[in-house]
């Protein structure tokens, strides 16, 4: 993270593998199953106070922080005051410029983070020679150890907390603990500092890197962890994290400065450059030119800038390309700043480590799904032993929160957690749509066998386990929250934990069906098949309440917050797939019901997920609104702009604090309102806003393997081009109508029965509706061969 200060610059390091403590324990509440009776009891006699008082009795432990490792500062001896300031981040080529005059002399500071090389790269220049004169120095919030490795080299060396309490938990006298006497908590660290190139004078020291009369100077920074793994012990099991460091200086520093920097941009770009946005023409003139901040303040005053949404549109790409490739993003991506950071900077499976990853298939970043593909094969190990030992359930569990430890337990510290997020047992379910959702996009095969459907059918074996029957003979949840909202009874009571909440019961559909699905494209399990098949047909169903909306509970309570920023039964919405306008108008119609009622406020996330939902509903103009307030101008100081949700000026979202997932809901939205394709179709411009009338995208993927170009006009498509890796019937749905170009053939096959989805069985929906909600959408069937490019004109 660059500060870009002028006499004494900041640069905060991260490392994605350091985090406070380690493995999980296997058994944190001994006898916590036992509780579980009691809170069923409790919940069938409908007592939901002692249900809820019961169900602490299933709390474990805190999930650990994701930590800083240390700040780069640069103190630079200058003539007078600067002037000509400028910094930037080119998101075209992922690196960082500050530029200012001081004394006559242009100092420059240009700075890259190299995944293949595993470096980062910052050059400091003069624009006379000798004039750069200045100290390298490091620090941490740990203690640390700094040695003179060499004339050129400095190296800190630490290790992270055996323990980082999260920063919301009041009571601990002693939140942050290095001593560990087990060897297994805490992590090692080893960053070095190194010089790679100058022309001037250098001295070292533990107070830094004395560089006088340079008028360049090249610094490498290396850092490694002892990290090894989830369930290993990171001090004791852990990697030589010294010799981790020593050869990848060792690789590096006979390259090139420009050798560097040309794998840099041939890796990084091998991700950007396969998608590109334009909306409504490009800003040109001299605004185009301003400063980001000032072009929020001004598109906050209502004014249009199209290239300011599609810049917002790469740099969330540019987030997700820079923070997902060893370990998954987190609540703050890869950077945090602080030991005990907001909600403990981990895995928050209630809804944003998810919407962290919902942008990634379809912007064509599949291959950074992954981390959070592995991050799954860790909770599910540890999920077991939950499963067991707080349900005495078969298959996995998660809750709502995971580390690097994978985690899995209700968190809440043995019983002082409030229910109403700590015992949502439903994260590991919500997490397996990723798993599948790989599969749909890729088509791979070997990853669905080998890897996605055991976990997927694991989880859902702990949801027949889990699963008990209602006085009516529904399948239900027991307990249930709603993340993390409060009914209200009947008398008046306010209380979370209940049976067979709408998130739950969507949440067991999604998963059930994509284990289906997946086990008949494997063609495996048909016995397992046809238990869910029929389980399904049990589960408690979707309800339409009195005022017209999707039923959040059981019962058609009212909420003791109607505008909670949580829409956790929406999840059959977005990003499930149970309801849509297509399928299911009845639900849809309720839904949005829902979402008038739940009003538009939000921040960040909840924000973010609106606009997905408003997209999912078809309704562009409503979606397009929520996009501009997500990108509300905040965090300046001293303005209107200082407080509240929305932007900061260098486009990180404010929940406030800065969250990463309101800018990957952001992302995800976006694409939303371009391309869907849940509804076994591919749904081109679903959800295009008037603003966007017209416009172009490069590189889009859809699930079934196809990769999508479109150019569209008044709001109609113009060009199409669909690229199939897996051939197949792509279905079509697009505003307009197209023609074939070319020799390849078309059938034109508007009318077509709708009912026969590929892909997706029929039988996936509760409720089908053939008629097409929306006018002027035509539908094609276009038959494909892998590997094949089509082209469509529109006409
Ligand atoms: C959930 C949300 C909070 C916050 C936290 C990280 O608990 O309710 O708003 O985003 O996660």
């Amino acid at each position: 993270m660059i500060f870009g200060r002028v006499s004494t610059e900041l640069i905060q390091l991260n490392e994605a593998t350091l985090w406070s403590g380690g493995p999980v324990s296997n058994d944190p509440t001994p006898g916590a199953a036992n509780a579980l009776p009691d809170v069923r009891a409790a919940l069938f006699r409908q007592d939901y106070t002692e249900a809820a008082k019961q169900v602490r009795r299933i709390q474990g432990v805190y999930t650990e922080a994701y930590q800083p490792l240390g700040d780069l500062l640069l103190r630079q001896t200058l003539a007078g005051d600067s002037s000509a300031y400028y910094r930037d981040l080119n998101v075209s080529t992922a690196t960082a410029t500050t530029r200012f005059t001081s004394g006559g002399v242009t100092y420059t500071r240009e700075l890259f983070v190299s995944a293949p090389d595993q470096v980062i790269v910052v050059r400091l220049t003069a624009n006379r020679k000798g004039a750069l004169n200045l100290t390298a120095a490091l620090r941490s919030l740990h203690p640390v150890r700094k040695t003179v490795v060499g004339p050129m080299e400095l190296a800190m060396r630490g290790k992270s907390p055996a323990k980082a309490v999260p920063n919301y938990v009041d009571y601990d006298k002693k939140p942050v603990r290095y001593d560990d006497s087990t060897g297994c908590n805490g992590t090692r660290f080893d960053l070095r500092l190194r010089i790679r190139s100058t022309d001037g004078q250098v001295t070292a020291d533990t107070a830094g890197l004395h560089i006088r009369g340079a008028s360049e100077a090249v610094l490498y920074l290396v850092a490694a962890t002892s990290f090894n793994g989830f369930d290993k012990c990171p001090d004791r099991d852990g990697r030589d994290e010294q010799a981790l460091v020593d050869a990848y200086l060792k690789r590096v520093l006979p390259k090139s400065v420009d050798a560097i920097w040309q794998a840099h941009i041939r890796d990084y770009q091998s991700y950007a450059n396969r998608v590109s946005l334009t909306l409504n023409g490009t800003t040109t003139g001299t605004v185009a030119q301003l400063p980001t901040d000032e072009r929020l303040k001004r598109y906050a005053q209502g004014s249009n800038d199209p290239t300011l949404e599609s810049l917002y549109f790469e740099y969330d790409r540019y987030l997700l390309i820079s923070s997902s490739r060893t370990t998954a993003a987190n609540l703050q991506g890869i950077w945090n700043p602080m030991v005990r950071p907001p909600w403990s900077s981990n895995y928050t499976i209630n809804i944003n480590t998810e919407m962290n990853y919902w942008p990634a298939e379809v912007t064509n970043l599949s291959e950074l799904h992954r981390p959070l593909l592995d991050l799954i094969g860790s909770v599910a190990v540890t999920g077991r032993n939950t499963a067991r030992t707080f349900y005495g359930a078969g298959g996995w569990v998660a809750h709502h929160n995971t580390d690097i430890w994978g985690a899995s337990n209700p968190v809440g510290d043995r019983g002082k957690g409030d229910p109403n997020w700590a015992n949502w047992a439903m994260g590991g379910n919500w997490l397996c749509q990723h798993l599948w959702e790989h599969y749909q996009f890729t088509g791979d095969k070997n990853y669905l066998r080998t890897v996605a459907y055991p976990l997927m059918k694991e989880a859902a074996q702990f949801c027949v386990d889990f699963l008990v029957e209602s006085p009516e003979g529904r399948l239900v949840t027991a307990p249930a929250t709603s993340p993390e909202n409060i009914f209200i009874t009947e008398n008046g009571q306010k209380e979370a934990v209940s049976v067979a909440t709408t998130m739950d019961m969507g949440i067991i559909w999604d998963l059930f069906s994509n284990v289906e699905q997946a086990a008949q494209q494997l063609n495996t399990d048909a016995d397992f098949r046809l238990m869910l098949a029929q389980k399904k047909q049990k589960l408690f169903p979707l309800q339409i309440g009195k005022a017209g909306d999707l039923q959040e509970w059981y019962h058609d309570w009212s909420a003791e917050d109607p505008q909670h920023r949580h829409v956790s039964h929406l999840f059959v919405l977005h990003p499930g797939r149970e309801i849509s306008p297509l399928t299911t108008p009845n639900f849809a119609a309720a839904a949005r019901k829902t979402l008038e009622i739940r009003g538009d406020g939000g921040t960040g996330w909840s924000k973010a997920w609106k606009i997905n939902f408003w997209a999912r509903l078809h309704d562009g103009n409503h979606a397009y609104k929520l996009l501009r307030e997500l990108l509300r101008l905040t965090g300046v100081e001293g303005t209107e702009y200082a407080k509240g949700g929305g932007t900061y000026p260098n486009l990180l979202c404010a929940h406030p604090p800065f969250q990463i997932d309101g800018n990957f809901g952001g992302l995800s939205g976006m694409s939303e309102m371009l391309l869907q394709s849940q509804d076994g179709l591919l749904n081109l411009l679903p959800a295009c806003p008037d603003a966007w009338a017209s416009g172009q995208v490069r590189g889009l993927k859809a699930r079934g393997g196809y990769t999508l170009d479109m150019d569209w006009q008044k709001g109609r498509l113009t060009r199409l081009v669909v690229q199939s890796a897996q051939g197949g019937i792509c279905r079509l749905r697009l505003p307009g109508q197209v023609r074939m170009s070319g020799k390849n053939q078309l059938k034109a096959a508007q009318g077509v029965n709708p009912n026969s989805f590929y892909q997706l069985p029929a039988s996936a929906y509760r409720t089908r509706q053939p008629n097409d909600p929306t006018p002027g959408y035509s539908v094609y069937d276009l038959p494909t061969e892998p590997g094949k490019t089509y082209v469509l004109l529109g006409q």
